[in-house]
This record gives C-alpha cells, sequence and structure tokens, in this order.
C-alpha cells in the first residue's frame, strides 16, 4: 500500500530543466554581446553548482563579437568554460549551413566546425535556420550524430524559429516535430526570437507537439513583449521539459524570464526544479555589479529593459523595431515608421511568409523601407531580397508571389535547392580557406575563424600576434636581467 503511494508520487513528478542563458543569449540582447571572459570565469565553479539542465554560453553572436570587438579567441573562451564546467552540459547556438556567419558553407566546413565545437567543450548544440528549411540542418544534425557516435559527447538539438501566419498551424508544427524526430535529433526546441508565443497558444503547441514526437522539447522566448513568464507556467504545464531563463541581473526586457521566479513558480510542484535559492541569490549578487556597471556606462539601455508590445502587434522582433528607426532616421523620413510598419507584413506574405529571425528579419525590414520611400512596390530590391526570391535562403512554407517575382528577378532561374547548393558552396572549401590563411595558424581552429569572419578573423591574428611578440620580448629581456627585477 505505502508502495503504492510512493510509486503514484514518482510518476506525477516532472521537474523542469532550466538552461541558463546569461553567458549567452542573455548578455546578447542587453548588452550587445559584450560580456567578456574574464567576467564570466570567476562564477563558473558555483554555477556548476546549481543543478542547471545546461548553460548556453556560445555561439549566436558570441564568435563574432569576441574576434571583432573583445579582441578574444572564442576558442580559448570554449575551452575555459569547459575547464570550469565540470559537471554541467554546455549548450551554444548553430545557424545551420550558415554556422555562425553570415553565408552558407560547403558541408566539410560545417563538420568541421561541428567536430571541434565538441571538441573543445560544447555538448549540445541548437542548430536552426531562418526559414525553417529542414534541409539546411541536416548535415550540422548528421556532423553532430557522427561525432555522438564516435566520441561519446554531443547532443543535436533542432530549433524550430517560431513564427504566426496562415501557413502555422498546430499542424504544421506538430509535423515538424515528426520530420525533426525523423532526421535524428535528440531533442527540438521552440526558438520564439521574438516573444510573440502567447500563454494559451504555447499550452495548444506543446501538446500537439507532443502528440507528434516522444523528443524533449525545450522553449526559448524573450521577455519583450511581457508575456514569457506566463507563456513558461502554461507550456511546462502541458509538458514542456526544458525552459531557457536568465539569472535576474540579466533577464527580463528584451532577454529571457529570470531564472529564480520560474524557479520559485513550480517550488512545491510536481514540476519543481529543485534548484536551491540560496545557491541562486550567490550567481545572481555575483552579476548584480556588473549589470550596474553596464547601465552606467550605457552598454545597457532602459530601453531594452522594459515591455514592447508592439512586437505582438506587428509580430516584428525588438532588435528589428530598432534598426528600423536608425535605417528611417538616416533617411531622414521618420514620418514614414508607420507605414513601414504595416509595409512589413505584405512584403513578409509576398516571399512566402518566413519567420523574420536573422537574416530574414533584416531582408524583409529593409525590403519595406525600400518600397515605402520609393512611392512604389518593388521598384527597387536589396540584393539580399532577389537572393530570397531566387530561392538561395533556402525553400520558405507558402510561395512567393509570382507577381513580385516577376518584377524584381524577371526571367532568372530560380533554385529549389538547399541553401549550399543554390548559393554554389556545394564542393568541400576548407583546404582553399586554409590555404588563404596559413601564414597566421597557430591552431586548426583558425582556419574556422577565418573561414566565418575573414576580415574579423585575420585582424585578430594580427593583434594576437602583436601581444605574444611583447610578452616574448617582455621575456627575454627580463631573462637576460635587462630589467630591474
Ligand atoms: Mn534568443
Amino acid at each position: 500500500m505505502a508502495e503504492d503511494k510512493k510509486k503514484e508520487k514518482s510518476v506525477e513528478k516532472k521537474p523542469v530543466g532550466i538552461m541558463e542563458t546569461v553567458l549567452r543569449d542573455a548578455h546578447q540582447s542587453l548588452i550587445a554581446t559584450r560580456m567578456p571572459t574574464e567576467i564570466m570565469l570567476p562564477i563558473v565553479d558555483k554555477m556548476d553548482q546549481i543543478g542547471y539542465h545546461s548553460i548556453e554560453c556560445w555561439g549566436g553572436a558570441t564568435f563574432d563579437a569576441s574576434l571583432r570587438f573583445l579582441k578574444e579567441d572564442p576558442w580559448e573562451r570554449l575551452r575555459k568554460l569547459k575547464d570550469g564546467f565540470k559537471k554541467t552540459k554546455l549548450q551554444m547556438l548553430f545557424r545551420g549551413q550558415n554556422i555562425l556567419g553570415y553565408r552558407p558553407y560547403a558541408d566539410d566546413v560545417v563538420n568541421a566546425f561541428v567536430e571541434k565545437s565538441i571538441a573543445n567543450g560544447i555538448d549540445i548544440i541548437r542548430i536552426f535556420d531562418c526559414l525553417n528549411d529542414l534541409r539546411n540542418l541536416q548535415a550540422a544534425v548528421d556532423a553532430t550524430n557522427r561525432v555522438k557516435k564516435q566520441e561519446g559527447r554531443g547532443s543535436t538539438q533542432v530549433a524550430l524559429s517560431y513564427t504566426l501566419g496562415d501557413a502555422y498551424t498546430l499542424e504544421y508544427w506538430a509535423d515538424m516535430a515528426k520530420k525533426i524526430e525523423d532526421m535524428g535529433a535528440d531533442s527540438i526546441c521552440i526558438k520564439d526570437m521574438a516573444g510573440l508565443l502567447l500563454p494559451y497558444r504555447a499550452e495548444e503547441l506543446i501538446k500537439a507537439m507532443k502528440e507528434n514526437t516522444k523528443l524533449p522539447i525545450q522553449l526559448h522566448t524573450h521577455y519583450t513583449s511581457g508575456e514569457a513568464s506566463m507563456t513558461y507556467l502554461k507550456a511546462v504545464e502541458a509538458g514542456v521539459d526544458v525552459i531557457d531563463c536568465a539569472i535576474s541581473p540579466f533577464a527580463l526586457g528584451t532577454s529571457q524570464p529570470a531564472t529564480e521566479v520560474m524557479v520559485e513558480a513550480f517550488k512545491g510542484t510536481p514540476y519543481d526544479t529543485g534548484l536551491s535559492q540560496t545557491k541562486l541569490a550567490e550567481i545572481a549578487d555575483y552579476f548584480r555589479p556588473y549589470r550596474e556597471e553596464c547601465i552606467e556606462s550605457g552598454l545597457m539601455s532602459t530601453k531594452v529593459l522594459g515591455v514592447n508590445i508592439k512586437t505582438l502587434l506587428y509580430q516584428v522582433p525588438g532588435g528589428m523595431l530598432s534598426n528600423m528607426v536608425s535605417q528611417l532616421k538616416e533617411q531622414n523620413a521618420e514620418d514614414k515608421y508607420q507605414e513601414v510598419l504595416e509595409e512589413i507584413p505584405r512584403v513578409r506574405k509576398d516571399c512566402g511568409e518566413p519567420p523574420l529571425v536573422t537574416p530574414s528579419s533584416q531582408i524583409v525590414g529593409t525590403q519595406a523601407i525600400f518600397n515605402v520611400l520609393m512611392g512604389e512596390r518593388y521598384k527597387m530590391a536589396t540584393g539580399e531580397f532577389k537572393d530570397l526570391l531566387r530561392g538561395n535562403y533556402g525553400q520558405t512554407v507558402k510561395p512567393m508571389s509570382e507577381d513580385v517575382i516577376k518584377k524584381v528577378i524577371p526571367g532568372e532561374k530560380r533554385s529549389t535547392a538547399r541553401s549550399a547548393e543554390a548559393t554554389g558552396h556545394d564542393k568541400p572549401e576548407l583546404e582553399t580557406l586554409e590555404s588563404e590563411m596559413k601564414q597566421y595558424k597557430q591552431q586548426d581552429e583558425d582556419v574556422l575563424s577565418y573561414a566565418l569572419f575573414p576580415q574579423v578573423a585575420v585582424d585578430f591574428f594580427k593583434y594576437r600576434e602583436a601581444q605574444q611578440s611583447k610578452v616574448d620580448l617582455k621575456k627575454a629581456n627580463t631573462e637576460a636581467g635587462a630589467y630591474p627585477v
């Protein structure tokens, strides 16, 4: 009898996992990805004792920002984090065939990047595509699975970019969940970059997907529209397995819901995370002075900290809105703001109703500005918009407007292949890339940094060499007794 009761209780329990984003998305969303490694390292040991499902700490914009602005080797950061996180799984964000860069790469580069990411410390790779064209994810998924088989480390998470529109029915999402399972992923992520997913919609969505797949589902959203904590609550009740949260000093606004708030909300329920508020408070205490510093220096603006309900009205991500405002300002056309906002959904429809996430958000936003400022729709089109119509980014869920295709790229051949083939990156390119940069190479990973950001990486390599020769010089001179000790 007593045993039966115990059994019943253990069946009921379903602790929700927390992925902590402070080392990646939270600072990408609030301080333009500028958190340096030296701020991260002192707290790693304590974070490792919390019992998070995982720590997101790499990928997204961190790679670019490290090389470009912080003059840090992103690979070195990853190795240092791995040294400190002895128990907790490390997670990264990976842009499908584009890896972390802005163009599609050949499969050999994708393979090498996945191998090196795992070798240097990543456990879970979250892979997404801006059109949700799963073919653009297959190479990265296969590479991760291959490493997992060989090394026993590495887990594949496929992320769907969440969006709204006629095509995005519950059937669509449920069907995608099944397809992701079939393509060999270990888990699914719903990636809601603009905070569009409302609480009751989340409940329906998770239930529908769970009916179609056994894979764990992780939910990622942003607090931008102010709905996110409620969305997590309903999603967890509907069976979601992991939620993405940020420790309070780096939570809310355009970042994620606060870790401590979600932990407290589920305390004493079947979803109890089991995480200690006392220990979490120590993490928050550590990051609070840094937050204050960022506010004082202007790195963290109060503009990103509030709630912006307009993201729901126009389904435009927060970052895209601020981009749009500055583009209009440059053209002295701030009075066209409302017109452009209304043009965005129309442009999105014309090009097959894609999710608005990097890079599709910029492509659609800029074209909407062109359409309004030129006084005639598609009188001029950007190169990227043409590429989107040509099929170079892959396939959209809905067909594109034939009229717009005729007007913008008349008579041109359109591709139906995945992005790497559509853009001619269908042959190995790693060797060529290496030959271009071999004078700077100090580790195999340098070739991959160069592949993603050629100019920025070379600048970094030169900076690194200068630093090293300075240090060597100092050391040599000290050894020779040239400097007084
Ligand atoms: Mn995000």
